[in-house]
C-alpha cells in the first residue's frame, strides 16, 4: 500500500516540477490574429524543444485587461508573459519610444531590417532594467486615421479628438497634427467612436478589422503616420528562476516565432482589408503624406533628445 502511494505522490510532484504553463495576454479578440496566432506557434516550438516541459497559453481577447494593465502584472512577476504594442512601454523604457516615432521606417523591410539588427536588439535589451525581458518585435504594419470624414491632408485633421494610445509620444504626434489626442485602451475606442466621445483612431487596417472600428468610423484615410511594432514581453522575475539553458528555449522559440508572424500578417492585411470594404468602409489613398511628416519635427525634438536616443534614431534612419 505505502509503496505505490509515495510512488505517486513522487510522480506528482515531479510532474508539477516539469510541467510549465506560462500565461500570456493579447488584447486581440480573433484567435487567429497573427500576434495570437504567434505566440501559440511558439508555445508549440517551446512545447517541442523542451519535451513537453513548457507551453505557453494565450488570454486573447483583453480577457487579463488592457496593455498597461497587463504591463503592470509582467513587471511584478503576476503574469508571465505579455504581447502589446510597443507604444505603452514609452515611458518605461525611453529607447522603446524611437520606434514608435512617426516617419521613422520607409517600408516594411525597412522596419524589420533595423528591428531584427542591432538597434532593435538594443532596444528590446533596454527594458530589462526595469523588469521585462524583450523577447521578440513583431509587425505591426503601418498606422493610419480612420473617422467619419476623409482625412487628405495635415489641413484636415485641425480640431480633430483623435484616440491615441496611453503615451506622451503619442499625444505629441496628434499635437502636431493640430487635433486634440485622447489616451485610451483599446478596448474602449469603438464605443468612444460610437458616441462620438472621438471624432476618429488610428491603426493598422487589421486591427480597424478587427476591433470593428469600421462601423463606427466610415473612411479609413492611408495617413500611414508610423509603423510602431508590437513587443513580446516576459516578465523578468519570472524568466530569471529559470535555469539558463531553459531561458535560451524560450529567447529562440520567441526569435523563430517571427517569421510565422510576419508571414501571418501580410495575409492578415490582404484579409482585412476585403473585409473592411465588405463591411463598408471607403479607403482614402489620396493622402498628402508629407504634409504630415512636415509638422512632426517637434515630436523628434521633444521625444528623442538624449545622445543614446539621437544615435538609434540615426542607425535605423541609416539602415539599408
Ligand atoms: C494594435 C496593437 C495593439 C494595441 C492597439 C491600440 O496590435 O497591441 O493595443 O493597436 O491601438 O495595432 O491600442
Amino acid at each position: 500500500m505505502r509503496k505505490p502511494l509515495l510512488l505517486s505522490i513522487l510522480l506528482a510532484a515531479a510532474f508539477c516540477a516539469q510541467a510549465v504553463e506560462f500565461r500570456s495576454a493579447d488584447v486581440h479578440n480573433s484567435d487567429e490574429y497573427p500576434t495570437v496566432a504567434a505566440v501559440k506557434h511558439m508555445s508549440e516550438l517551446l512545447a517541442q524543444r523542451s519535451g513537453g516541459k513548457y507551453k505557453i497559453r494565450v488570454f486573447n481577447k483583453g480577457a487579463l485587461g488592457s496593455e498597461k494593465e497587463t504591463i503592470d502584472q509582467v513587471k511584478i512577476g503576476a503574469l508571465d508573459l505579455t504581447r502589446v504594442n510597443i507604444s505603452p512601454m514609452n515611458s518605461l523604457c525611453p529607447k522603446t519610444q524611437v520606434p514608435t516615432l512617426p516617419f521613422l521606417f520607409n517600408s516594411t523591410e525597412h522596419m524589420r531590417k533595423s528591428l531584427d539588427g542591432p538597434a532593435g536588439e538594443e532596444i528590446l535589451k533596454s527594458c530589462e532594467s526595469q523588469g521585462f525581458v524583450g523577447l521578440a518585435f513583431y509587425d505591426s504594419g503601418a498606422r493610419s486615421i480612420y473617422a467619419n470624414k476623409p482625412v487628405h491632408s495635415a489641413a484636415d485633421t485641425k480640431g480633430m479628438k483623435i484616440r491615441v494610445q496611453q503615451s506622451d509620444l503619442w499625444v505629441s504626434v496628434i499635437n502636431a497634427m493640430d487635433a486634440n489626442p485622447t489616451p485610451m485602451p483599446a478596448g474602449e475606442v469603438y464605443t468612444a467612436l460610437k458616441t462620438g466621445l472621438i471624432d476618429a483612431a488610428e491603426n493598422n487596417v487589421p486591427s480597424y478589422d478587427g476591433f470593428k472600428h469600421f462601423e463606427a468610423a466610415k473612411f479609413y484615410s492611408r495617413t500611414e503616420h508610423s509603423m510602431a511594432p508590437e513587443m513580446l514581453l516576459m516578465s523578468k522575475v519570472v524568466f530569471d528562476k529559470l535555469p539558463k539553458g531553459d531561458q535560451d528555449l524560450i529567447r529562440s522559440a520567441a526569435k523563430d516565432s517571427v517569421a510565422f508572424q510576419r508571414k501571418k500578417w501580410d495575409e492578415q492585411e490582404v484579409k482585412s482589408l476585403a473585409a473592411v470594404k465588405a463591411g463598408g468602409a471607403e479607403i482614402v489613398a489620396n493622402v498628402d503624406k508629407a504634409s504630415f511628416q512636415a509638422r512632426m519635427a517637434p515630436v523628434y525634438a521633444k521625444f528623442a533628445t538624449t545622445p543614446d536616443l539621437q544615435r538609434l534614431v540615426k542607425a535605423i534612419q541609416e539602415t539599408k
